[in-house]
This record gives structure tokens, sequence and C-alpha cells, in this order.
């Protein structure tokens, strides 16, 4: 199998998956599913379909069940994840959502401890208060996950890489100490960092891939958006019947977008990663920053598992700027080219402060022993020139440390 990387930052990697860029142009795109053998799939907005005979239909009957623009995008990242199926909904939070409701109370949630600030809060505020059992623990620390393993641990959530911090956690690992565990406990990991381009959690054995696909699978910064692939026939089953009855579903036009987006993922993940690791090196190099954090790098802790587990590395680096809040702010706030907003992964870059946007619902003891800190700045590094985001990252930097 040949690497898909043209240049150097592909070396030791794990090689990139066969056909993938062919899958995400043609899988569920079939012209011949449509009478118009139309080329580009149709944005369905019927909300009911007609019935030849009482339940006698044509695959349809009422769009939040089952709709033809989401079939096609559902078939395609299925594909893209080597999964037999994908389900679409509304948010990457309405994936965790349909997910948790797989359990009900008493059952016991083991969480990796550092995770998107709004899945931190929707299993500490909302599963927890309705009698899950949530806990988070390091599962980079492969001891530490199997003593926190305990026999009504029915989900354990792995997010690789960590948002913010980039911490990278052995899917591998986890998922064969997991299912020796107890092999019905169900793996799930949050694969919005990597994509599907970069990362294959199924194939490392967990049991559930999910993402927003707000980010870098729709790619575009204009769908919010979930989706969850699966292979085994009963999760499937079970998580069919919950994106119905739970009925957080995507519509039909953010169905076409997204996988309109997905047609390009390769392209803009090798470019995301080629401009990401430009920018780590110019910061890593530079004294007004204390530390950068992008598994990417050999600097990274976990750079060599990144290398065995994923085929690249997306535009998300961490770095601690020198200073004090303060000098993480002016830097923020003089960004021209980044734009200072929450979320990531669309071809523009943005820039933002964990502590008090995307993380900010993380109480503060878990956010200081996490490393989120005040001089914590989160970078989605975007598709635009490679000299001209490095030349506002410089400005911004002299902006929040002006020579003396
Ligand atoms: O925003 P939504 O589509 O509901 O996805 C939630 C979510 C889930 N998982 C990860 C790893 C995420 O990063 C997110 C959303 N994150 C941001 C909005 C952010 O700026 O980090």
């Amino acid at each position: 199998m040949a690497s898909h990387m043209e240049n150097d930052s592909s070396a030791g990697f794990l090689h990139g998956f066969k056909s993938f860029a062919t899958d995400a142009i043609h899988v569920g795109s079939e012209p011949e599913q449509w009478s118009s053998m139309a080329v580009v799939p149709p944005i369905s907005l019927s909300t009911t379909f007609k019935q030849h005979s009482p339940g006698k239909h044509g695959g349809f009957e009422y769009s939040r069940s089952g709709n033809p623009t989401r079939n096609c995008l559902e078939r395609a990242v299925a594909a893209l994840d080597g999964a037999k199926y994908c389900l679409a909904v509304a948010s990457g939070l309405a994936a965790t959502l349909t997910i948790t409701h797989l359990f009900k109370a008493g059952d016991g949630i083991l969480s990796m401890n550092d995770v998107y600030g709004g899945t931190n809060r929707y299993f500490r505020k909302i599963a927890a208060e309705v009698g899950l059992d949530v806990s988070f623990a390091d599962l980079t620390k492969l001891e530490v996950l199997k003593a926190a393993l305990k026999p009504n641990t029915k989900m354990v959530w792995i997010e690789t890489p960590t948002n913010p911090t980039m911490r990278v956690v052995d899917i591998q690992a986890c998922a064969d100490i997991v299912h020796e565990h107890n092999k019905d406990t169900i793996v799930v990991v949050d694969n919005t960092f990597m994509s599907a381009y970069f990362q294959r959690p199924l194939a490392l054995g967990a049991d559930i891939c999910m993402y927003s696909a707000t980010k870098y699978m729709n790619g575009h910064s204009d769908v919010v958006m979930g989706l969850i692939s699966i292979t085994r026939d009963d999760l499937y089953e079970r998580l069919k019947f919950l994106q119905n009855a739970l009925g957080a579903v995507p519509s039909p036009f953010d169905c076409y977008m997204c996988n309109r987006g997905l047609k390009t993922l390769h392209l803009r993940m090798k470019q995301h990663y080629k401009n990401a690791l430009a920018v780590a090196q110019f910061l890593e190099a530079d004294p007004r920053v204390d530390k950068v954090i992008f598994p990417g790098l050999p600097s990274h802790p976990q750079h060599e598992l990144t290398k065995k587990q994923c085929t690249g590395c997306p535009g998300m680096i961490t770095f601690y700027i020198k200073g004090k809040l303060e000098h993480a702010t002016a830097f923020l706030s003089n960004l021209k080219l980044f734009a200072l907003a929450e979320s990531l992964g669309g071809y523009e870059s943005l820039a933002e402060h964990p502590a008090i946007m995307t993380h900010a619902s993380v109480c503060e003891n878990e956010r200081k022993e996490l490393g989120i800190s005040d001089t914590l700045v989160r970078l989605s590094v975007g598709l635009e020139d490679e000299e001209d985001i490095i030349a506002d990252l410089e400005q911004a930097l002299s902006a929040a440390h002006p020579k003396k």
C-alpha cells in the first residue's frame, strides 16, 4: 500500500487508507440511484414519502427515520471509516447524547479526563444527573485505565488527540484492555480532531467512531452536524432506533453540504498538516513561546504513538505563550488573518483561548490539573498560504511581547 503523503512529513506514519479519495468522491453518490441520473446527489426536502399500500414503500417513509440525501452522506462516511454503517445526527453533542442513550441509570461511563468542554459538561451535568455513574481518568496511562474499570462500566469514551491539550490515547491498547475486562463494554472514539483521513478507530478495536462533523469532516464552517460510524449489527440497530426515536437529525441541506465537504477531505487534510507542521516548527523555535503541543513534532510525548496509529496530523496546535493572561489576550486580540473564534477544522485559520472560551464550563480545579491555563492558546491552522499564516502569528507575538 503506497503512502498518500508526498512530502517528508509522512515519514514513519501509518500508511494512508487505500482508495480513500475515490471512496470519498463516489461511494453514496452513484448516479444510477436516481431516475434523473444526477451526478451530484439532489437535496431531497420532502418530509414524507408516498407508499404503494400501507407499510409498502420505496425505502423511505418519513424524513426523520430516513432521507435520501442523508443516506448518501451516511454511506460515504461509513466507507471512509472502514465501517459497515454510519448515522448522521444534528450535532457532535447530539451524537454523544444518542450514544449515551444506549445506557440506563446505574451504568458506568468512563471518559478520558481531557475532552471537549461541552462533552465534559454533558457527562457531568446531564448524564450524571439522570443516574449514570460517570467518572474521568487519564486514559493515556494504561494502568490508570485498568484501575478505573468497574463491574458496571458499560462505555469508555476516548477523545484523541484531546481538546485542547492534544494528549494522545493508544486506541488499540485501550480497546484490548476494555474488551478483556468485559467484551460487552463499548469503546467510543471521538475522532473529530483527526478526521477519517488521519485515523480509523474501528480498525484499532473501537466499537463506535463519532465526530463533530462541524469540524474537518464538513470542513467549511457552515454546518453543525454529528456522525456515528459502527460495524456491529446489534449496535447499529439500537443506534438507528435512537436516531429516529430521539429525533436529533440533521436537515437534508446540511447533509448535502457535509457530503460535498467530504469530496475534498483528503486534499484539505494534507494541506492542514503541511501548514500546521510549519507553524508548529516556527512556534517551537520562538523565544516568546514557552511550549508547543503538536503530535506531529518529535517533542510531543506521544509522537511515536501518533505515528503508529495515525496517517498524519490535522491543523490543531496548542501552545503556552510566555507571560500571563494579558500576553495571551494581547496575542489573540492582535491576530488579523486568524479569526478569534470558537470551533476548528474549517478552511480558515482560527485561534481561541480555551480557559475563557471552549472550556469555560470545565471547573477551575480540573482545568488547572489538565494544564488549561491562562497562557494556553489553541490554533486551528487553516488552508491559507503558509507565509501569511506565519507572518500573522509573528506580528501578534510581537504585539504581545513588544521589544523594550
Ligand atoms: O459543536 P458540536 O458539533 O456539537 O460538537 C461537539 C464537539 C465534540 N467533540 C469535539 C472533539 C469537539 O471539538 C466538539 C466541538 N468543539 C468546539 C466547538 C470547539 O471549539 O472545540
